[in-house]
This record gives structure tokens, C-alpha cells and sequence, in this order.
């Protein structure tokens, strides 16, 4: 059986969890408390490379970490990442998109929010993660005028990967409402069959409120 390492307010993980479910695979999970230093212990990095979840263990022993990476694994051979090279390569390039662009502006923008750490961070520091995130929601909004889904008519991996911080954008101060692709693309996201509604909020994580360690 497979194995999710997973931190439930984690949207990283949430993208695993929702392919999980979307390709219908049964796997048990393992809850690592990441703000507690659990992903720092040396069994840990030993399955993730940087102490991050998600990972993903294979029934075989072999391990994967990295959202992205583990998204193309489960997803070769089906709808969601497609054979055809230029598709395949559409799909990368919004997987890179999210890995570089996505997190590292709303979904780190709204990590600081939901915990208070913003409260922590200089005024430039803020006003720079807000214009990151302004610009890749532009980005998206633009990428979304022309195209049904990211990476054109299907829905597939990048999808995912991207909506899984985007559409929370609202808790990291951004109203989607400014985004109307985006918001038009988040309903098309949610009626897919078997979408995962459930996100957990860091407040059921007493110690969300402390600075991971780097
Ligand atoms: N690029 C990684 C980022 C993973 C990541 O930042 N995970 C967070 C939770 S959302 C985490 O585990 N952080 C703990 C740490 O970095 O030590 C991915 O896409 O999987």
C-alpha cells in the first residue's frame, strides 16, 4: 500500500491527497509535526530530502518527496498527465510555475497570515510577498482568459498543483472576485469527479505559530 507523509493543514499535501482521490487509490497516512521539528529527525530526512511533506512511499520501500514530483508519478498513464510531449511539457511548465512562483508568494503569504507570523516580518518583507502574489495571480488570470484549464482543454496535474494554495487566496488577503478567470477556473476545479473539499485550518495545530527551521 502506499504511504502519504502528511501534515494536514499542509495544501502541499492536500494536492497528493486530492490525485489520491481523483485516481481512486486507497493509501494510509503518516502525520509528520513539521512545526514541532519532526521533519528535521534524522528517520525523516531519510524519506524527504528537505524535511518537507508531502513524501510518498511506495508499497516496494522506494520513497518520493516533492508535491510536484509525486503528482507526475501517481498521475503517468492517465487522464490527468498527458503521453503527447507538448502536452506533457505544458504540463511541467505550470508544475515549475507552482513549485517557483506559487510558493514562494500566496502560499507563503498565507501561511504568515493564518499563524500570525506576518505579525514577525518587516513591513518591506510583507509589501514584497503581496506584490509576488498580486503578479502570479495576474499571471494566472491571464493564463486562464484564453484556456479552459492550465495547460488547455483538460484537466490534469497542473490544475491541481496550482489551485491547491490559488484558491485559497482570499486567506492570504487577496479577494479572487479581482481574478475572474481564476475564479471561473476554481469552480471548474471543484466539480471535478471525486474533489477532496476538506482543508484543514493551522489552528488545529497548536504549534503552528512557530518558525520552522531552516
Ligand atoms: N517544494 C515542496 C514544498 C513542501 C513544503 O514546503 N512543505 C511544508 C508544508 S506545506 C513543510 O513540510 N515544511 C516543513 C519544512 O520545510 O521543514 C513541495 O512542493 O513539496
Amino acid at each position: 500500500m502506499l504511504t502519504l507523509y502528511d501534515y494536514l493543514p499542509s495544501q502541499n499535501a492536500y494536492k497528493v491527497r486530492l490525485l489520491l482521490s481523483q485516481l481512486k487509490l486507497s493509501y494510509r497516512s503518516v502525520y509528520v509535526s513539521i512545526f514541532e521539528g519532526e521533519g528535521q529527525s534524522e528517520e525523516y530526512l531519510k524519506i524527504s530530502p528537505t524535511g518537507a511533506v508531502p513524501a510518498l512511499a511506495l508499497p516496494d520501500g522506494r520513497v518520493l518527496a516533492e508535491s510536484n514530483a509525486i503528482l507526475a508519478y501517481l498521475a503517468d498513464d492517465t487522464q490527468f498527465f498527458p503521453a503527447d510531449r507538448f502536452k506533457r511539457a505544458k504540463v511541467l511548465q505550470w508544475l515549475f510555475f507552482e513549485g517557483e512562483q506559487v510558493q514562494s508568494t500566496v502560499a507563503t503569504l498565507r501561511h504568515w497570515v493564518l499563524t500570525g507570523k506576518d505579525k514577525r516580518r518587516s513591513s518591506a518583507v510583507m509589501e514584497s510577498k503581496r506584490a509576488g502574489t498580486a503578479k502570479t495571480l495576474g499571471i494566472l488570470d491571464r493564463a486562464l482568459a484564453s484556456d479552459t484549464f492550465l495547460a488547455g482543454a483538460d484537466y490534469t496535474i497542473a490544475d491541481i498543483s496550482v489551485f491547491s494554495y490559488v484558491h485559497r487566496s482570499d486567506e492570504a488577503g487577496f479577494a479572487l472576485t479581482d481574478y475572474p478567470n481564476v475564479k471561473r477556473w476554481v469552480e471548474e476545479v471543484r466539480s471535478q469527479p471525486d474533489f477532496v473539499t476538506k482543508v484543514y485550518p493551522y489552528s488545529i495545530d497548536p504549534h503552528s505559530a512557530q518558525e520552522l527551521a531552516w
